[in-house]
């Protein structure tokens, strides 16, 4: 090596599974990429698209200095200029219309960003404004829901115990591709073979043969949407053959005999027509379970956006549980993170606040509010409706929902008719080609950072430090500092220095860590603002976390534990050991017992069964739509890089041949895709993997639109799926989009003359 060059390790930020990586760099230049071998989690694995943070780096359409809407265009301005521009605007626009006429939009890979997760909150803080919007509520809030009302907040989401587990059922995910989510782990397929070779099961229930499907113990296709209804029927078996155990839940749970009297209703029988699956399999794997020395039922992104999403998070939970499999070594688990924020956590505390429920209504629609924001399917009403809060505004931190909320044709109209908008972005891309001003952040190897949300939901206690690989470009400042000098000038704190008003921010995060000293007694605000030292960012608060979480050193007053040294000391990252027990103590609930049957969700039971005795609805050339992931794609994003995008066209729709020859389609037709809320064209994929009356179409494609600036995406555009996903077609509970199990027709393209 000569002598610039070094080695850093980090963890990779592109999905949940955090591989880490050992980036070899020279001067700021990104020599390689690989896995680290020495990291305790990852062992060395990583997927292909840790390898595009090369071309990331590299990529010249990435921004570095920000942009200013001028006409058509964009032109490059200063920083002092970007960040007074955009104060000025949105003050503006707050001074005339009120606080809730800037809306905003934090889209999925702030959630991978420490300084995200930090200074996101501190500028919404400063904002005032009611107008919340992100990806969760395209993605995981149904789960947050259930977990919210069962266990007490909305990050107790137990994960499947995967190293440990003799029988993992999935429902609605594909692991071997996505590499996991929100069950955070490495080398997802290293992890699931090894169930298989040590004699587990897995068991994959999806209306495609998926990846993860296809090497699986046993495959099983399910009708879309009705997942919520199959696990009932699940439950109705382990009740009326007398398998219900609690386990590790035993004493803990209330209203068994509200489940054990709402899954009568399910019979195997009666649940057949709508899910597809023959009662004789559903009874077979409901025993299968059950005799399983352990098991664990997860859900993914097919069981949380369609329209039963938190019935179908609720019911797996309830299988967890009453298979006897919570909180039981290879059963459903919860992690303990080295550290978190926001009440997931409380050492030392039995039982909490619960989920609070908020009666507030999105103002056209009357979508629920939840976990402080509206559901994105509902974006666009809110800035096309005119009348009291209105949103006239829209700042977008980290997200494209151009591309990745339902209804995107209706949101074209919105965006481009706001008065102003502030992106905080390194792309000019569907969404942020409407902005006026955009302020882009480094790129990821660029940033240290430190996985608090995804460590929250790792299959082993674990906390690995990473820090930057390389610097930003010449002036450019880091994401943690746009945020904070954004939220300072909307706070008319502007004339505070950034470490003011970082200091202050602190401050305030520090009194609601520490407080009264919690269990490490004597501990007081001052002792803990003292020892975080002075260097302003979120490493301040990172250390915080760490030494108050359940590994800390408590400022000392734990000699061993946690703190942000003692893991920039260990660069490959720590094991913290497997997964504990660790009822009753993690339940946030009031009472500390688990509800199994929250009102919210007992409510909308009546809305599935209403479904159950109709008539199966796929009939003449209606089909239905789902989604699906590719190992190479990264939602939206990362279609810009050629190591990512070259060879066969990935944006195709899989149709199984019944189905094709139906329409008259043959793989590379071009065909007509079309809902009650859009149409799109696309390619035609014939598929023996899908399910007769199920086509499958990947998000995050569509690239082909005015003013985007994506050299490489655009070369092979694709087709957007949600300007097909009909924006009123929600999981009612949450108002979570249902991209998944929508009604669709397919044709032959019109043909250009
Ligand atoms: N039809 C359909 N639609 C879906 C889904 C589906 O399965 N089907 N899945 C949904 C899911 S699960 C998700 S999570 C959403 C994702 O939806 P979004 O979060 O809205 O979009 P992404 O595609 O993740 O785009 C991320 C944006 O962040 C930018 N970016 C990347 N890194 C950084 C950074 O460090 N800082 C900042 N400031 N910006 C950064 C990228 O340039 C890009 O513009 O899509 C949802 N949409
Ligand atoms: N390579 C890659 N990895 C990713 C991402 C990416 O874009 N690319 N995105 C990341 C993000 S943001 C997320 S949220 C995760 C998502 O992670 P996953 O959920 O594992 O990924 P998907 O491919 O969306 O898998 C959803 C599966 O649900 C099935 N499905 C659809 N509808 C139903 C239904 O009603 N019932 C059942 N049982 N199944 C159904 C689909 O056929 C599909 O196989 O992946 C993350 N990882
Ligand atoms: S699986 Fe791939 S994208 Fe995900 S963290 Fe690992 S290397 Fe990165
Ligand atoms: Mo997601």
């Amino acid at each position: 090596m000569s002598e610039d060059t070094r080695t850093i390790h980090r963890i990779c930020p592109l999905c949940e599974a955090t591989c880490g990586l050992a980036v070899t760099v020279r001067g700021q230049q990104v020599e390689d990429i690989r896995g680290d071998a020495l990291d305790p989690f990852s062992r060395g694995y990583i997927c292909p698209k840790a390898h595009g943070l090369k071309g990331l780096e590299e990529d010249p359409d990435r921004l570095t200095r920000p942009l200013r809407r001028r006409g058509n265009d964009f032109e490059e301005i200063s920083w002092d200029e970007a960040y007074a521009e955009a104060i000025e605007r949105l003050s503006a626009l707050r001074n005339k219309y009120g606080a809730d006429a800037i809306g905003t939009y934090v889209g999925n890979p702030a959630a991978h960003s420490l300084a995200a997760m930090v200074y996101g909150p501190v500028l919404q803080r400063a904002l005032r404004t009611k107008n919340r919007f992100s990806a969760s509520s395209a993605d995981q809030l149904p789960k947050m829901i259930s977990a919210g009302l069962m266990f007490g907040a909305g990050l107790l989401i137990p994960v499947p115990d995967l190293d440990r587990t003799d029988y993992l059922l999935v429902l609605g995910g594909n692991p071997r591709v996505s590499n996991g989510s929100l069950m955070t782990a490495p080398d997802m397929p290293g992890r699931l073979d090894a169930i298989l070779a040590r004699g587990g099961k897995v068991v994959v229930i999806d209306p495609r043969r998926s990846e993860t499907a296809a090497k699986a113990s046993e495959h099983v296709f399910i009708r879309p949407g009705s997942d919520a209804a199959f696990l009932f029927a699940l439950l109705h078996v382990l009740f009326a053959e007398g398998k219900v155990r609690l386990g590790r839940a035993e004493g803990l749970v209330k209203h068994v005999d509200e489940i054990r009297e709402l899954v009568t209703r399910f019979s195997p029988e009666r649940v057949a027509a709508f899910t597809g699956i023959a009662p004789e399999v559903t009874r077979r794997i409901a025993r299968e379970l059950s005799c399983a020395k352990t098991a664990a039922c997860y859900g993914r992104i097919g069981t949380t956006c369609q329209r039963f999403g938190s019935l179908a998070s609720w019911a797996i939970d309830l299988v967890n549980v009453l298979s006897g499999n919570l909180d039981s070594e290879g059963g459903a688990m919860f992690t303990r993170p080295a550290a978190s924020r926001g009440g997931n956590r409380k050492d030392g505390a039995l039982g909490g606040p619960g989920l609070k429920l908020s009666a507030r209504k999105s103002r056209v629609r009357g979508l629920p509010f939840m976990f402080g924001e509206f559901p994105v399917a509902t974006l666009a009403d809110e800035i096309l409706t005119p009348g009291d809060g209105q949103i006239r505004g829209m700042l977008t931190i980290a997200g494209n929902p151009v591309s990745s909320a339902p209804g995107v044709g209706r949101l074209e109209q919105a965006f481009a008719s706001l008065e102003t908008m502030v992106s905080v972005d390194f792309y000019v891309n569907e969404t942020t080609r409407f902005a006026h001003l955009i302020l882009p952040p480094p790129a990821p190897l660029q940033r240290s950072t430190y996985d608090l949300t995804l460590y929250q939901l790792a299959v082993r206690n674990v906390a690995k430090y990473s820090p930057a690989a390389t610097q930003p470009a010449e002036g450019q400042p880091q994401e943690w500092e746009i945020l904070a000098t954004l939220a300072k000038g909307m706070l008319g704190t502007g004339h505070l220095t950034l470490q003011q008003a970082d200091d202050e921010s602190l401050a305030q995060i520090v009194r609601e860590e520490v407080g009264d000293g919690g269990r490490w007694s004597g501990l007081t605000t001052n002792e803990a603002l003292e020892m975080l030292g002075a260097t302003p960012g979120p490493e301040r608060v990172l250390d915080l976390l760490l030494r108050t979480g359940p590994f800390g050193d408590g400022f000392g007053r734990a000699a061993g534990g946690l703190s942000l040294s003692v893991l920039i000391a260990a660069p490959h990252g720590l094991d913290l050991g497997a997964l504990q027990k660790e009822l009753p103590n993690v339940l946030r609930t009031p009472d500390a017992r688990i509800e199994l049957a929250p009102s919210l969700l007992m409510e909308d039971v009546g809305r599935l069964e209403a479904l159950l005795d109709g008539q199966p609805e796929t009939h003449g050339a209606s089909l239905t739509l789902v989604g699906r992931r590719h190992l190479r794609s990264n939602n939206s994003w990362m279609h810009n890089i050629t190591s990512l995008t070259k060879g066969k066209t990935r944006c195709t729709l899989l149709v199984h041949a019944v189905d094709a020859e139906r329409a008259g389609l043959l793989t590379g037709d071009m065909a007509q895709l079309e809902s009650e809320a859009g149409a799109v064209l696309v390619q035609v994929e014939i598929s023996e993997e899908m399910m007769p009356g199920v086509v499958s179409l990947p998000h995050g494609f569509g690239h082909a639109v005015a003013g985007s600036r994506q050299r490489v995406a655009s070369q092979q555009p694709g087709a957007n799926v949600n300007r097909v996903s009909d924006p009123g077609f929600l999981d009612a509970v949450s108002g979570n989009a249902a991209f998944n199990g929508l009604e669709v027709r397919l044709s032959r393209a019109p043909v250009c003359v």
